[in-house]
């Protein structure tokens, strides 16, 4: 990829950090470990690999996106908005009764989201019979999906694993944001499923590991998928939760955040300081 173009979507990422930051203050709380930890996934999704139109979110072709870890809706809400789905101002409803932002996502009151989540262990099944309804239809869209890897507790998503690798939904895509944490403590105390990889290879699917911040590899390997020849593909995302916010990143404690007005202060400094470094880079690469 063209250093132009990287730096392009890692300011869109930024951006997107930032629109996160925006609900949090409109709402005064919310998940913010596992958005954080996955906007480079989310912005490699919706600004380079998807095929949607934001003015016609119903378009049949489009690809589908299925975020399964419904918590992490902070990470939708903010990258739809940078997208164009929904007016930027809508982001300041978070946290109010009437918000078409609620606590985990609905198909029905925010234009692309694609179907509600929240109960985890669900989204992977959902994923899968859409690709397998695209196999049927002969479509050429595609269906990718996000889970968190304390998700993968959930014995559902080993039934949906297996199913998917019967059909031979070459046509799926699954990220494993694996930043090692889930609501209460590391996923391997709570209930480990490593080695991930072997795993999902033992069901059936094709297994990347990648660095789930760096968006060139994240596009790179996308576009090598499926990995292997009638397999769906499941990448594993190397992550850390809370990215971007230092006082944050990697704490249990963040996994949901009630936020002091001096704490978005110091996570506001971060930000800036991001994109001062990405000024500098910027300007090394003589953009
Ligand atoms: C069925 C179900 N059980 C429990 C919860 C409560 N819960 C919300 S987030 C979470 C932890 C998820 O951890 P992980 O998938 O690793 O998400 P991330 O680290 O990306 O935030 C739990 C247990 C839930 N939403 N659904
Ligand atoms: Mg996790």
């Amino acid at each position: 990829m063209e250093t132009k173009e990287i730096l392009k979507l890692e300011s869109t990422a930024l951006q997107i950090r930032r629109n996160i930051l925006r609900l949090i203050k409109a709402g005064e709380a919310g998940h913010i470990g596992g958005a954080l930890s996955s906007v480079e996934i989310l912005t490699s999704l919706y600004f380079n690999i998807l095929r949607t139109d934001p003015k016609n979110p119903g378009w049949k072709e489009r690809d589908r996106f299925v975020l399964s870890a419904g918590h992490k809706c902070l990470v939708l809400y903010a990258t739809l908005a940078e997208k164009g789905f929904f007016e930027k101002s809508i982001l300041d409803t978070y946290g109010a009764l009437d918000s078409k932002m609620p606590g985990h996502p609905n198909m029905h009151k925010l234009p692309g989201v694609e179907t509600n989540t929240g109960a985890l262990g669900h989204g992977l099944s959902i994923a899968s019979g859409m690709a397998l309804g695209f196999k049927i239809d002969k479509s050429s869209a595609k269906v990718f999906a996000l889970m968190g890897d304390g998700e993968l507790a959930e014995g559902s998503n080993w039934e949906a694993a297996s199913a998917a690798s019967m059909h031979k939904l070459d046509n799926l895509v699954v990220f494993v944001d694996r930043n090692r944490l889930q609501i209460s403590g590391p996923t391997v105390e709570v209930m480990s499923y490593e080695p991930l990889d072997e795993r999902w290879r033992a069901f059936g699917w094709g297994v990347r590991i990648i660095d789930g911040h760096n968006i060139e590899t994240i596009i790179e390997t996308v576009n090598q998928a499926p990995f292997e020849k009638g397999k769906p593909s499941v990448i594993i995302a190397d992550t850390v939760k809370s990215k971007g916010i230092s006082f944050a990143e990697a704490r249990v404690d963040f996994h949901y955040w009630k936020s002091k007005p001096e704490e978005i202060e110091l996570a506001e400094r971060d930000f800036d300081n991001i994109e001062e470094q990405l000024k500098i880079k910027i300007k090394e690469a003589g953009i």
